[in-house]
């Protein structure tokens, strides 16, 4: 129980934290809010991202654009294996590579003959991303679709209206003839063409083509629009993650710098778009598949802590495992997938919370506590907090205690700054009866925060 001095001197702490944010946060128009498809993007949760193409055949990760398309020759392909792989373990979505740096279309393309036209497999009939759709169809996936801007084969990159018409003529042929595409995914890879020229991409030419054709897609990029780059490749988002940003900042994917590299991992409490962050990451250190590898793949626990990194730090995880040579997911990155699968069953299968007395209140304009009373002590070492995102995203600094109903002392379990669509923490195992989420700090008064607590085992 908090004693009746620490409550005083609290409440007072309370209301003069609330005066100072008054003056730093002052309530202003009301606050973005995700539109359907950035909704159910973060629902989602989890997506696999597919490298594939002639660096599969040629051990590399930048491919150089002059490959021989003949490479191209995987023997066993089959994307129902990557599908029901993906949804056996947990994902919503695949994005593939349609066409990386090298150039390589994987799909039956009229924009250049740099495609698995020209390659022996499916005697040049082949169409990667007509199978990855059907299969995405069959398990019940969303399909995404990657296709790099900087095109290391394109003779006309570097000429820029020119490669721009090619570019936008490849996009619209993805959009137009394999169904609902849910994410557009673009590289802020910018680097010379063959002739060793720089593009300069024609951004809002090629966003507008997606809005006409697949209105309902999420556009990925540094720069969003709806949806921006986490800032690292190595699956970690801030712990401080807003899903609002200033547009002004990363105004093209690509941009660097100490702001824009903030921006993309923190957001912005102040801003004025909903962009939330999607962290990406391979399973392996490439992104392509190399059999050097093998033994490289991230372990089961290592993909449970970095759902805790993305997922748990309101950020989607875009998990990439790349398809072999066969054409096929290896047996050691599915196993891996599927055990981390099982591990985040396990976890978060019993919620001790769940039917708990809960009462919310709010203690100040911009603060309010959140108490648990679990009827039993209990052992707990994960929590699981989540704001309604519906109508934004308000916490900016929180913490969670909790106590034994014996002594009387309270234990900080976990503190933290944003919250979000979700927020997961881990701590040492404590033996707790009552638990207390105090919101200390929002950007206006907080809605009703949702909290889970878990044994951790
Ligand atoms: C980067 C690319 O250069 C890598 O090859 C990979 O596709 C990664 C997801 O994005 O910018």
């Amino acid at each position: 129980m908090l004693s009746h001095a620490t409550a005083t001197r609290r409440g007072f702490l309370a209301a003069a934290a609330a005066a100072l944010l008054a003056r730093r946060w002052p309530v202003g128009p009301a606050r973005p809010t995700p539109s359907p498809p950035q909704l159910e993007w973060q629902r989602d949760e989890l997506a696999l991202f597919l490298h594939f193409g002639v660096n599969t055949f040629t051990d590399r990760e930048w491919g150089d654009g002059r490959e021989d398309p003949s490479i191209f020759t995987p023997a066993a392909l089959d994307a129902r294996q990557w599908a029901r792989a993906a949804r056996a373990s947990g994902f919503r979505a695949m994005i593939l590579t349609a066409k990386h740096h090298d150039g390589f279309c994987l799909w039956q393309t009229k924009t250049t003959d740099h495609s698995v036209a020209r390659s022996p497999w499916r005697d040049g009939q082949g169409d990667v991303v007509r199978e990855l759709v059907d299969a995405c169809h069959a398990e019940g996936l969303k399909a995404g679709l990657y296709l790099s801007p900087w095109d290391r084969h394109e003779p006309s990159y570097g000429d820029s209206p020119r490669y721009n018409d090619l570019y936008c003529a490849q996009l619209t042929e993805l959009l137009t003839q394999y169904g609902p595409v849910h994410e557009v995914w673009f590289d802020g890879a910018n680097g010379e063409g063959p002739n060793g020229r720089r593009q300069a991409y024609d951004w809002p030419r090629i966003w507008n083509l997606v809005r006409q054709y697949q209105p309902n897609a999420v556009i990925f990029s540094d720069a969003g629009p709806d949806v921006r780059w986490i800032g690292n490749e190595r699956g970690v988002a801030g712990d401080t993650n807003w899903s609002t940003v200033d547009p002004a900042v990363v105004r093209y994917p690509g941009a660097d710098g100490d702001d824009v590299r903030r921006m993309l991992q923190e957001g912005d409490p102040h801003g004025t778009a909903w962009r939330p962050g999607e962290t990406d990451v391979s399973i392996r250190p490439g992104w392509f598949y190399h059999p050097a590898e093998d033994a490289r793949v991230k372990s089961a626990d290592e993909l449970v802590q970095l759902y805790f990194t993305s997922v748990g730090r309101n950020s989607k995880l875009l998990l990439n495992v790349p398809p072999t040579r066969d054409g096929r997911l290896h047996d050691r990155d599915v196993a891996n997938l599927g055990e981390m699968r099982q591990r985040l069953t396990a976890l978060f299968a019993d919620d001790l919370a769940a039917r708990r007395r809960m009462r919310w209140r709010a203690t100040g304009a911009r603060t309010a506590t959140l108490d648990v009373e679990l009827g039993r002590a209990v052992n707990v070492s994960v929590a699981d907090l989540r704001e309604d995102v519906t109508t934004g995203q308000f916490v900016a600094s929180y913490t969670l205690a909790g106590s034994d109903g014996g002594s009387g002392a309270w234990r900080v379990l976990a503190r933290g700054t944003t919250i979000g669509f979700r927020k997961l923490h881990r701590f040492a195992p404590t033996r707790v009866r009552r638990v207390r989420l105090s919101i200390d700090d929002a950007v206006d008064a907080p809605r009703r925060v949702q909290l889970g607590l878990y044994s951790g085992r």
